[in-house]
């Protein structure tokens, strides 16, 4: 790889800042130098870049387009340094302009475009593409706003706009030369077609939009490769050209420049539940028409046989967001390439893949056709085509049962379910963890499986180790290299040869004072940013992602109150100190979610407070926890909390990123935890509660009923009180939903998530969690196997099995050459 110079890169950012901005770097203020070292980062990867899609279209290799709402990418800045192995270089560069790098990183904003883990996986798929070598497209909205803001006042979450763009982008490339145009409304006419003499539809009286890409550079860890992530802009189209005004056209030209206005302003903030809004099925075919386009438009220029794409182009749907692409390539296919309906059904079978992430039914999309059929009355047609045929095959399988195709259609109850479109479009439907797909094989997708088993698979999510301990906990990253080399940096497998060394003393203490450090490091930000003073001697019992019922932050915080209770009826009874930490965005309009934001925060002012407890517990909400301030978190955690109800969570991946930073997981049998205690062994793991077979009986044969426990368990009651007596509130309807919600559950089933049920299995486990952690050995041969055994959970290694089992791309190695 070329090697960064360290006085070239010196003069660079003196240049940046002066071409930039007319300064000097003793001039520029921190953003500015952010950008000019942003810039000269950039000069220095564009050559790979250069060299990746040269090389890619030499060897004419086949290429996955990553098709997702979300990326969450975080900051870039970093992350290329690293992965360009320069940091040794730059940073001494910038010492030597007397510059500090963490001052410059902070100033660059989080690149916001994703909810949670969803929107973080496409992220980490990105940097393992890369790092392995495999041309790749990351396909995406070009959101103005990404993920709100959260700003905390009196407890409450308050959101504001996320003005990522504020300052320009400086790795991102503008292509208008790819630009494309997008179609809305209308209807559809059949005309005759000149040249073949066939019927034709068309679509008029549409409304459009120009798509215009911008590319932002995904760097692979010190092989060249540089693939993009490409994020859709939207344009208006010919804003009130004369023509417009002479046909009387005006009053469209203004709704074509709204539209084009919209579509891209916000990212939806809601994770694990379906907005249901026009303006996101409007977002939905604008990213996936634009990208299929130019896909298709791509390879014809190197190819002549559309027929043959499959070959060369792979779509992986991420969930079913972007599932109009089969609808998309099949209009592209029929329409413009006038390949017979059969035909261009096979070719669109080979093409696209699905990945489902969640089996919680709020999630599911289903569209209402009246909404769909008006905003995309060609794909509408094609859909409703392709269901014809798909019942008709359903009905062919299953002749005497008439339930299949109720249960299967496309289209059934007025409504378009989008899932049921990518399972029969694509050739793979993939789970996001072991449990997961075999709840969709046995459960939610029982019948497709029993139709196409042949498409079902399991692909478990992973985490790249670059960003989550290279980058976010340098000590600890070091330690590793110093022990075992630094073949886990693009091979995590070799970590396990850390094990060896959970046996000796020397390295358990350097391994446990790194976390001391990391601590310290996290004590400093929780001081700065919520003006708590907390211990870093004391256990770090760490919660953070999305606020969801499901995922069960009330159960966490229910258990600190119970704790609380405890240590004021028995002062004296031993306790080792905790701070427990929670960190977590509720959707704008989720109001129970957001009601527990406001309990964890009113539960921290009481405890933190109550000078009687001298200190024992502390609770602390870190705000806007977002990518940047996760790597800091992890890096501190020691008891990390996987605590959904069993067979809801699919996978999780911030259960990896704290195993591989030596935290210990307590957590329920659900989504990945499965994985995890399978590689570090049931002892090295806290886990309690329901399994999800016991869950899924419940729910089908409604035998739970909370008010047993209410009524037989005083130390449950007496916390369920707290919340409507005034403990936590002067305000006693503060919190009553969420009491109502655990005992009378209007509008659903009380208690859904069994918070009640697992309570005293999961303070049982708390207290396992004590006494392991005072014993200080066992403790950190427990922490520090748990990084040794997370081989399995890097991203790389997700990413080969879809290479491999469902993409089949071949593995590209870049030369940079004077060319480029
Ligand atoms: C996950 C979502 C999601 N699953 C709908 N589903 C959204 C659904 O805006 N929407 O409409 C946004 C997000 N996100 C998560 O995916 C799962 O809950 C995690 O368990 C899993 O680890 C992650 C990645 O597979």
């Amino acid at each position: 790889m070329k090697e960064l110079n360290k006085e070239e890169f010196k003069s660079e950012v003196e240049d940046y800042v002066k071409v930039l901005f007319r300064k000097s770097i003793k001039e520029a203020d921190d953003q500015q130098i952010f950008q000019a070292v942003a810039y000269a980062v950039k000069d220095f990867i564009v050559d790979q870049w250069m060299a990746t899609h040269r090389t890619y279209e030499e060897k004419d290799v086949k290429t996955v387009y990553y098709l997702s709402m979300e990326f969450l990418m975080g900051r870039a800045l970093g992350n290329i340094i690293i992965n360009l192995k320069g940091n040794q270089a730059i940073k001494e560069a910038i010492e030597e302009l007397g510059l500090n790098l963490d001052v410059i990183e902070d100033q660059e904003p989080d690149a916001a475009l994703g909810n949670g883990g969803l929107g973080r996986l496409a992220a980490c798929f990105l940097d393992s593409l890369s790092t392995l070598g495999y041309a790749a497209y990351g396909c995406g909205i070009r959101y103005k706003y990404g993920m709100f803001k959260q700003v905390i006042e009196n407890g409450y979450q308050i959101e504001k706009p996320d003005d990522w763009l504020k300052y320009g982008n400086p790795f991102e490339i503008k292509r208008p030369e790819y630009a494309v145009e997008v179609k809305f409304g209308g209807y559809v006419s059949i005309k005759k077609d000149e040249e073949t003499g066939r019927n034709k539809f068309v679509q008029e009286n549409y409304q459009s939009v120009l798509a215009v890409p911008y590319d932002l550079p995904v760097v692979g860890y010190n092989n060249n490769v540089v693939n993009t992530l490409r994020i859709w802009d939207a344009e208006a189209i010919d804003t009130f050209n004369l023509d417009s005004f002479d046909k009387g056209d005006y009053q469209k030209a203004v709704e074509q420049q709204n539209l084009a206005r919209t579509i891209c302003e916000v990212l939806y903030p809601n994770d694990n539940h379906m907005a249901g809004k026009e303006l996101r099925l409007k977002q939905q075919y604008f990213f996936v028409s634009a990208s299929v386009q130019r896909a298709v438009m791509k390879y014809m220029e190197k190819h002549d046989d559309i027929r043959k794409i499959h070959e060369k182009v792979c779509f992986q749907l991420n969930d079913t967001h972007p599932t109009v692409a089969v609808a998309e390539l099949m209009r592209i296919l029929v329409d413009e390439y006038n390949i017979e309906w059969d035909e261009a059904w096979h070719i669109t079978n080979k093409t696209c893949a699905y990945t489902n992430h969640t089996i919680m039914s709020e999630a599911l999309e289903k569209w209402p056709l009246e909404l769909f059929s008006r905003l995309l009355p060609r794909i509408y047609q094609i859909i409703e085509e392709i269901n014809r045929r798909f019942v008709l095959d359903i009905q062919r399988a299953y002749p005497d049962d008439y339930g299949k195709v109720e249960r299967m259609a496309i289209i059934y109850d007025g409504q378009v379910k989008m899932a049921h479109l990518a399972i029969a479009a694509g050739f793979s439907v993939n789970g996001v963890a072991r449990l997961h797909t075999e709840i969709l094989k046995n459960q939610e997708l029982k019948d497709f499986y029993q139709m196409m088993p042949e498409k079902f698979n399991n692909k478990t999510n992973g985490i790249t180790q670059r960003r989550f301990l290279l980058h976010g906990n340098p000590l600890l990253a070091d330690f590793v290299t110093k022990k075992i080399g630094d073949d886990w940096i693009t091979d995590l497998k070799h970590i396990d040869e850390l094990s060896v060394y959970t046996d000796d003393e020397m390295s358990r203490k350097e391994f446990m004072n790194i976390k001391y450090q990391n601590k310290v490091r996290l004590a400093k930000y929780i001081k700065e940013h919520n003006g708590i003073e907390v211990n870093p001697r004391s256990i770090f019992d760490v919660q953070v992602k999305r606020l969801h019922e499901y995922k069960r932050q009330l159960l966490n915080i229910l258990h600190v109150m119970y704790l609380y209770n405890e240590l004021k009826k028995n002062p004296d009874k031993e306790f080792y100190p905790r701070t427990f930490i929670f960190g977590a965005k509720a959707s704008a309009g989720y109001h129970r979610a957001k009601s527990i934001i406001k309990l964890i925060n009113s539960v921290a002012d009481v405890v933190n407070n109550d000078k009687s407890i001298d200190g024992k517990i502390k609770v602390v909400f870190i705000e806007n926890y977002r990518v940047s301030n996760a790597e800091i978190i992890f890096a501190a955690a020691d008891v990390s909390e996987q605590i959904s109800t069993a067979s809801k969570e699919a996978s999780g991946t911030g259960n990896m990123k704290f195993m591989l930073n030596g935290a210990v997981t307590l957590g329920t049998m659900d989504g990945a935890n499965v994985e995890i205690v399978e590689e570090v062994g049931k002892e090295n793991a806290f886990i309690f509660g329901l399994s999800s077979d016991e869950v899924i009986a419940y729910e089908h044969n409604g035998q739970y009923n909370p008010r047993d426990i209410y009524n037989t368990d005083g130390d449950i009651r007496a916390v369920l009180t707290q919340l409507v007596d005034g403990t936590y509130s002067s305000n006693l309807d503060e919190f009553r939903d969420i009491y109502n919600s655990l005992l009378d559950g209007q509008g659903g089933r009380p208690d859904m998530y069994f918070i009640l049920k697992d309570f005293r299995s999961y303070a049982e486990a708390q207290e396992r969690v004590s006494a392991a952690y005072a014993d200080t050995a066992k403790w950190a041969k427990m922490a520090m196997l748990n990084t040794a055994k997370c081989g399995k959970f890097s991203s790389d290694r997700t990413i080969e099995e879809y290479a491999q089992e469902i993409w089949h791309l071949e593995k590209v190695k870049v030369e940079v050459t004077t060319e480029d």
